[in-house]
């Protein structure tokens, strides 16, 4: 291999076999109780709490390491405001004429229509924009590699770390979000990738009663 700038890899660990099938038992135990959630509290969460949930994110890995993302933290009732007028315009045109009659019935089960009054109900939108190029502030364009893959690995992180707090999320994708550039004056280089909801559920929260598909329906295994 070249020789590159390298540091020793001091902070894995290794666990005996037994006590990796007990961390991953306890891990699924947890990751399993996450559920989207669309009906959300009002009550206000430490912004400490975000961030720390964002630098986890920005531990997921990337094309060429270039951190592709953008994260924008939104708590301004203001701009909570503008994003959901937006949002519901798109999402009026999307359910009245622009889904299929396919599409209405796939979303049927889950019980979404138009309104969309937790964007303004949850204390935290986050818009996650996915950077095509980097804009350095010399001018110079730095193309990114993987970026929808590499955001949405990040992504993944976020509403982990997220879930890991204790805190509800959903992962809403208005369609188009091109306003999400406009209401939050993010460069065109970077295109909106998801608008997550974050906050505590509503006290009388009710999801919609879905299953998870079974390990030998979303699996292969191939031993020879
Ligand atoms: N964006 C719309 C529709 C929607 C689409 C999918 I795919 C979903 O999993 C859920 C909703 C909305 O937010 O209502």
């Amino acid at each position: 291999m070249k020789s590159y700038p390298s540091i020793p890899l001091a902070r894995y660990r290794e666990y005996p076999v037994e006590e990796m099938r007990q961390r991953l038992k306890d891990f699924y135990a947890d990751i399993d109780r996450r559920r989207t959630v669309r009906d959300f509290s009002d009550r206000p969460v430490p912004i400490d709490i975000i961030e720390s949930a964002l630098r986890a994110a920005n531990t997921a890995p990337s094309g060429a390491n270039l951190q592709p993302w953008h994260f924008v933290v939104v708590s301004g009732a203001e701009t909570k405001k503008k994003i959901r007028e937006a949002a519901e315009a798109e999402e009026q045109e999307f359910y009245e004429h622009r889904a299929s009659e396919e599409w209405l019935a796939a979303l049927e089960p889950l019980g979404t229509d138009a309104d969309k009054p937790f964007l303004e109900t949850a204390p935290y939108l986050i818009a996650v924009f996915l950077q095509k190029f980097a804009d350095l502030p010399d001018g110079r364009k730095v193309k990114h590699y993987y970026p929808a893959e590499s955001t949405g690995l990040a992504t993944g992180i976020l509403i982990t770390a997220l879930h890991v707090a204790g805190l509800a999320t959903l992962t809403h994708t208005p369609s188009p979000m091109k306003f999400l550039n406009e209401i939050l004056n993010r460069p065109k280089s970077e295109r909106p990738f998801l608008l997550l909801v974050v906050g505590y559920p509503a006290a009388n929260a009710r999801v919609p009663d879905i299953k998870r598909k079974s390990l030998s329906e979303f699996c292969s295994f191939i031993k020879e």
